[in-house]
C-alpha cells in the first residue's frame, strides 16, 4: 500500500510552505485526497481505505495549527461510502470536489458580510497573508468604497508582501511598514483586519505570531479588530477541553546559522502562531454572518457537535 508520490508532494510542499495559509492548505489536502483515490490500484474496499487513511496521515503530519487541514481531512473520509473500491473511489470524488466548492463559496460569503463593516475611505491594517482577510477588501472594492491598507510586513518570512501585491492588484492604495511600527500608525486606522488558522471554543483566535500584540495595541487605541475566518477554522477538539498546538519552526528563518554564531550563537526560537483572547477581538466574520467571539461557541457545537474524530487512524 503506497502514498501516491503527488500527495507525498502536497504534503512536502505544505510543509515547506510552498503551499501555506490555512484555506490552501485546506483546499490542497482535500485535493491530494482525490488523488490518491483516483492512483489507487487498490483490490479491496479495505485496502482502499487504508490507503487514504495512510495519504491522510502523512498530510495531518505536515503543520499543526490550522484546524482547516483535519478538518478538510475529516470531510473527505467522513464523506466515504459504498461497498466497491469504484463507489468508495466516487464518494471521495464527489466529496472532495463539494468541499473545494464550499471552500470557494464561503470566503465569497464572509467577503460580503466583512464588507459591510468598511465603510468607504477607510483605512485597514493587515497582519500576515489571509485569503479570508482579502476576501472582505476585495468586496467592498467590489461594492464600489475606496480603501487604502497599512500592512505589516510580518517577519519572519514576510507574509506581508503577499498581502502588499493582493491589495495593489484590487487597486488598493498599500503603506507596507515593519511589525513593530504597528502602534505607531493605528491612530490612522479604522480597522485591523486579520484571518485566523484555528478559532477556539471560547472564542481565542489563534493567528500568525504578532496578531495577539496588534490587538492589544488596537484595543488600546479604540481600534476594531476584525478577524476573517470560514467555519472551517473553527477547531471542534477545543469543545472537550484540547488547546491548540502553536507550530515552532526552523530558527532560521529566524537568523541564518552563521550570524548567529557571530552574535554569540543565542537561543533562538520561532513560533509561528499565537492566541489572541476573545476580549481583544470585536467580531469574528463567517460564511454565517458575523459573531462576537464569545458566542461562536454556539456555532462549533452545531456545526462539529460536541467534538471530533480522527478517522485518519487505523480502527
Ligand atoms: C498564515 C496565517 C493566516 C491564516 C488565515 O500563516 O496566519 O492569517 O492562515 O489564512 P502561514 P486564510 O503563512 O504560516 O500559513 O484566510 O488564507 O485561510
Amino acid at each position: 500500500m503506497d502514498v501516491h508520490e503527488e500527495v507525498r508532494e502536497t504534503a512536502a510542499a505544505i510543509d515547506t510552505m510552498e503551499t501555506r495559509g490555512a484555506a490552501a492548505i485546506a483546499d490542497a489536502a482535500a485535493r491530494a485526497l482525490r488523488t490518491q483515490a483516483r492512483a489507487s490500484d487498490a483490490d479491496s474496499p479495505e485496502e482502499f481505505r487504508a490507503e487514504l487513511r495512510a495519504a491522510a496521515r502523512l498530510l495531518f503530519a505536515t503543520r499543526p495549527t490550522a484546524v482547516s487541514l483535519p478538518n478538510a481531512l475529516r470531510y473527505v473520509l467522513h464523506g466515504l461510502a459504498g461497498e466497491t473500491v469504484e463507489e468508495l473511489h466516487a464518494s471521495v470524488e464527489r466529496t472532495a470536489d463539494d468541499f473545494c466548492v464550499r471552500l470557494d463559496r464561503a470566503q465569497s460569503d464572509l467577503g460580503q458580510v466583512g464588507a459591510n463593516r468598511l465603510r468607504d475611505g477607510d483605512v485597514v491594517m493587515t497582519h500576515c497573508h489571509s485569503t479570508d482577510a482579502l476576501a472582505c477588501v476585495e468586496s467592498a472594492v467590489d461594492q464600489g468604497k475606496a480603501l487604502e491598507a497599512i500592512v505589516k510586513e510580518t517577519r519572519p518570512r514576510n507574509q506581508g508582501h503577499i498581502t502588499a501585491e493582493e491589495l495593489d492588484a484590487m487597486g488598493v492604495p498599500v503603506t507596507l511598514v515593519v511589525d513593530s511600527a504597528a502602534r505607531h500608525y493605528l491612530n490612522d486606522v479604522d480597522h485591523v483586519l486579520v484571518g485566523a488558522d484555528s478559532i477556539a471554543a471560547d472564542g481565542s483566535v489563534i493567528n500568525k505570531i504578532g496578531t495577539s500584540g496588534l490587538a492589544v495595541n488596537a484595543r488600546d487605541r479604540g481600534t476594531p479588530v476584525m478577524v476573517a475566518a470560514q467555519t472551517l477554522k473553527l477547531h471542534p477538539a477545543t469543545l472537550t477541553g484540547h488547546t491548540v498546538d502553536i507550530e515552532l519552526r526552523d530558527t532560521e528563518e529566524v537568523i541564518d546559522a552563521t550570524h548567529r554564531e557571530r552574535i554569540g550563537d543565542p537561543k533562538v526560537v520561532n513560533p509561528a502562531f499565537d492566541v489572541t483572547p476573545p476580549r481583544y477581538v470585536d467580531a469574528i466574520v463567517t460564511e454565517r454572518g458575523q459573531f462576537p467571539p464569545e458566542s461562536i461557541v454556539t456555532l462549533m457545537r452545531e456545526l462539529f457537535g460536541e467534538g471530533t474524530t480522527r478517522p485518519w487512524e487505523e480502527p
